[in-house]
């Protein structure tokens, strides 16, 4: 530990001879106009940034709408079981309420010999995904790569080798966008504050100083933004008292001044609004929104957003838990997203020898061969301009010239062979399949559009109905 303070005081020196070349002046608050429901404000563009050169930035982030959340770390270790109780995951330090000298005792054991970089940036790849989001260090402190400011890092460990270095690199050979996740709430660092409750007769808070756990915080993403170039930073563990908006908008400067084109979640700042995760008015920081667990009933115009999810019921890797949705479920997920005008950040938990559950390989894979046929109906789209029709979702596309493309994305398979999509505009000038492009006939009534459909769906999961209009 001592050796971890001396990186950590010497870091300070060096942080503030940047901090010289790099001032910020002080930012003016955004106005923002108050919403009548929802607090629902997530973009609280930076005053030097014109709204072109936001949306510039976001572009592929908006185009993407499907990526990979990853959860590892040391809690994969004990795989979600603490003294007979199986339901903790990466909270288990806190869940199971294990001292700190205990729990440092998996930084010997951590040993991921399976860990393949390349087949896990494949597989996200394979499954549609286009970013990847890891934890670079979760609650618990870990860190997944070479750190210099830390010596609770992976290099302590056997295995001795840089995670984040390794994935970096491979998902850039897939082309798969690398971003990084990062706790701001540490229950490792003895600078951060508060203790967990039930931890402070044994740790006392006696010298903590939470300055030097920001300039500590700083270092570490100094280190990855400059080290790994992650496109996303993706923060969370903002919620305690210690972390203050003020904070949140230093370090969202801080990230910033590191790499101008980065995208932050709005969870660097103290707006999110709960669970449901949009950002809350009053100039918060981050670029998008994160429901986490959950996704908006209807779609919020002019805000981006991102729900994260889990495959099963835990984030880390959890042997006891068998409740993993259906790949179906899952793929009508991301289509129930992105007809919302939203992003689908789904989670896997890898095994603490390096490898993705089978059940998690599975549905990715089965993900993989809808998206093969359907990702036009996805990538790139926007929200239903038609609301949630009854047989399924709609996403849509602007075709130019005024012309637009609807993808009807069906989920109850007409039994009668017609399908019926209400309040359009207009007669569409093409009607098909999306997968094989079979054209198929329709008749027009009023602003119904009645489609003659085969007797059975290309796919039970979603069959996609590309129909073009002139206008909306
Ligand atoms: O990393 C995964 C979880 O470990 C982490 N976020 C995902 C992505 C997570 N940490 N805590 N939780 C999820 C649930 C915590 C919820 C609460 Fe709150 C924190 C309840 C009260 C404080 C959220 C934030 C709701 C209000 C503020």
């Amino acid at each position: 530990m001592a050796g971890s303070f001396m990186k950590t005081r010497s870091l300070v020196v060096r942080l503030c001879l940047v901090a010289l070349f790099f001032s910020y002046g002080a930012k003016p608050a955004i106005a923002q106009t108050s919403e009548s429901r929802q607090p629902i404000r997530s973009e609280a563009p930076l005053p030097t940034e014109t709204p072109a050169e936001r949306n510039a930035r976001l572009a592929w982030w908006r185009e993407a709408r499907f990526g990979m959340f990853i959860h590892w770390g040391l809690y994969a270790i004990p795989a979600g079981e603490w003294k007979g109780q199986t339901d903790h995951a990466e909270w288990i330090r806190d869940s199971a309420k294990i001292p700190l000298p205990e729990y440092d005792q998996f930084v010997g054991q951590f040993n991921p010999v399976k860990f393949n970089a390349v087949a896990w940036a494949r597989l996200a790849r394979r499954a549609g995904m286009k970013y990847l989001v890891i934890t670079s260090k979760h609650h618990d402190g870990f860190a997944l790569w070479d750190s210099k400011v830390s010596d609770f890092d992976v290099m302590a460990t056997p295995f001795h080798r840089d995670i984040l270095k390794e994935l970096s690199t491979a998902c850039r050979q897939q082309d798969v966008r690398f971003c990084t996740y990062h706790s701001i709430m540490d229950w490792h660092h003895p600078d951060y504050l508060p203790r967990r409750e039930w931890e402070k007769a044994n740790r006392p808070t006696a010298g903590a100083d939470f300055d030097r756990f920001r300039a500590y915080l700083k270092g570490q993403l100094q280190e990855i933004v400059n080290g790994y170039h992650p496109a996303v930073l993706w923060f969370d563990g903002e919620w305690e008292d210690t972390w203050t908006h003020a904070m949140g908008q230093d370090l969202d400067d801080y990230v910033r001044g590191l790499n101008q084109n980065i995208i932050i979640n709005n969870r660097v700042d103290k707006g999110r609004h709960g669970m449901a995760g949009q950002t809350k008015d009053g100039g918060y920081r981050g670029d998008f929104g994160t429901p986490e667990q959950e996704i908006p009933d209807q779609g919020l115009p002019g805000v981006d957003w991102e729900s994260c999810m889990t495959m099963n019921r835990h984030w880390g890797w959890n042997a006891a838990d068998t409740q993993w949705k259906s790949t179906e479920d899952l793929v009508r997920k991301l289509i129930d997203i992105a007809s919302k005008g939203g992003n689908f950040l789904l989670n896997i938990g890898p095994r603490p020898d390096g490898t993705f559950p089978d059940q998690a390989v599975e549905r990715l894979e089965g993900m993989g061969r809808w998206m093969e046929k359907n990702h036009n109906a996805i990538y790139g789209t926007q929200a239903s301009p038609i609301g949630k029709p009854a047989w399924g979702r709609c996403t849509m596309k602007p075709l130019g010239n005024g012309r637009t493309r609807l993808f009807l994305h069906v989920f109850d398979w007409p039994s009668d062979g017609k399908l019926t999509v209400t309040g359009l505009a207009g007669r569409p000038f093409k009607v098909a399949l999306l997968d094989g492009g079979q054209r198929l006939k329709f008749a027009v009534r009023a602003n119904d559009v009645t489609i003659e459909v085969p007797s059975q769906p290309k796919n039970p999961m979603a069959t996609v109905i590309v129909l073009d209009l002139a206008k909306l």
